[in-house]
């Protein structure tokens, strides 16, 4: 009776630390898509403060700062552009699919959020392309 109990019990902390397991890497996967939702925000807004900096610039109405005020928004434009593709296809995303733990139509979203992030600063940086162009030439 002794070592039947044991066994059982034996067999409900085993099963019982799995669930957990399984939650945990759960938890995991879904704290992962948090962080790499924060990062793209964080490379939108760059994005978005480097094209304000660009317009700025391209007002002309500070000659001391126009042109680093175009130069750097233009960084900033890339910097955050690279910053979403890197938590798309990136390391910490590639890891998150080898361990497994996430939702599929949650990361769906997810990427599709980030394309469309990644378009956005596309169309920005066409438009700003001519204020490259004409604070070069300055
Ligand atoms: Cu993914």
């Amino acid at each position: 009776m002794k070592t039947l109990s044991i066994t059982v019990i034996s067999a409900m902390v085993f099963l019982f630390s799995f669930a957990v397991q399984a939650e945990t890497v759960k938890q995991k996967g879904l704290h992962d898509m948090h962080m790499m939702m924060r990062f793209m925000d964080h490379g939108m807004c760059s994005a978005l403060e480097g094209a304000d900096l660009q317009m700025l610039g391209q007002m002309g109405m500070s000659e001391k700062l126009d042109k680093d005020a175009v130069v750097h928004g233009a960084i900033m434009i890339k910097d955050g552009k690279a910053m979403i593709r890197e938590m798309l296809d990136g390391k910490a995303m590639q890891g998150l699919y080898h361990e497994g733990g996430f939702d599929k139509r949650l990361m769906d979203e997810l990427h599709d959020l980030g394309e469309k992030m990644i378009k956005v600063i596309e169309q920005i940086e066409k438009i700003h392309q001519s204020a490259i162009k004409q604070a070069a030439e300055k």
